[in-house]
């Protein structure tokens, strides 16, 4: 674990958070456990990162209402983030600049999509944009993280993982320790805020 401001950001950094959305929160249709815990510190990190001109992308689960993950269709979930719903809005409290740059994923209904590159534009995106590090949060860490930080790491990104930016769901005790470990092993830095910043950041994630 990096801790005090080990890392000097640089213009080919980028913050990338992973389905943020209403339905994953306390209350949604798939609310991860403890998930509101996270958004303070997002918005830390979003402040460093827009006050740096850095970019920030932002995936969204976005499914249509007959989606093959819903177990109405034969699926694991309940119906959730469906496109255009109010659950599939980013959660509110998360402190958004205007220029965030959104990928929808998710969105054949014949496909599930856990990682924010499968069938979208993110990785031609990133590559245009020079993007090489990317600095990853975001729900959950056992399924859309944990796709996403993997297959950035196989397409070549450094991968910082915001430790405490991210929640697992959980449906087995050990998979949030699980999908850790393989993010470790396949190359992910794990980082908190104070990795980021000299200034103490709270509980609540102020700074
Ligand atoms: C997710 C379950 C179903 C996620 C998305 O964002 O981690 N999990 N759809
Ligand atoms: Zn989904």
């Amino acid at each position: 674990m990096l801790r005090k401001k080990e890392i000097e950001l640089r213009d080919s950094d980028a913050l990338l958070l992973v389905d943020v959305q209403k339905d994953f929160l306390p209350g949604g249709a798939l609310a991860v456990p403890n998930a509101d815990k996270i958004l303070h510190f997002l918005n830390a990190y979003i402040k460093i990162f827009s006050n740096k001109g850095l970019k920030i992308y932002m995936t969204r689960d976005w499914h249509p209402e007959d989606h093959c993950s819903f177990k109405d269709y034969g699926g694991l979930w309940p119906k959730h983030c469906i496109q255009e719903s109010e659950g599939a809005k980013f959660a509110e409290e998360l402190k958004l600049p205007p220029d965030v740059v959104i990928i929808s994923k998710a969105t054949d209904k014949n496909k599930d999509a856990y990682s924010g590159f499968d069938d979208t534009e993110l990785d031609n995106i990133l590559k245009k944009d020079n993007i090489k590090r990317l600095f990853i949060g975001g729900l959950a860490t056992d399924y859309c993280v944990k796709a996403t930080v993997l297959d950035a790491l196989s397409l070549g990104y450094k991968v910082f993982l915001l430790l405490d930016g991210i929640k697992a769901v959980n449906v087995n005790p050990q998979d949030e320790e699980k999908a850790l470990l393989e993010m470790k092993e396949k190359g992910a830095i794990f980082i908190d805020i104070s990795s980021l910043s000299d200034d103490i950041v709270d509980s609540r994630g102020n700074c």
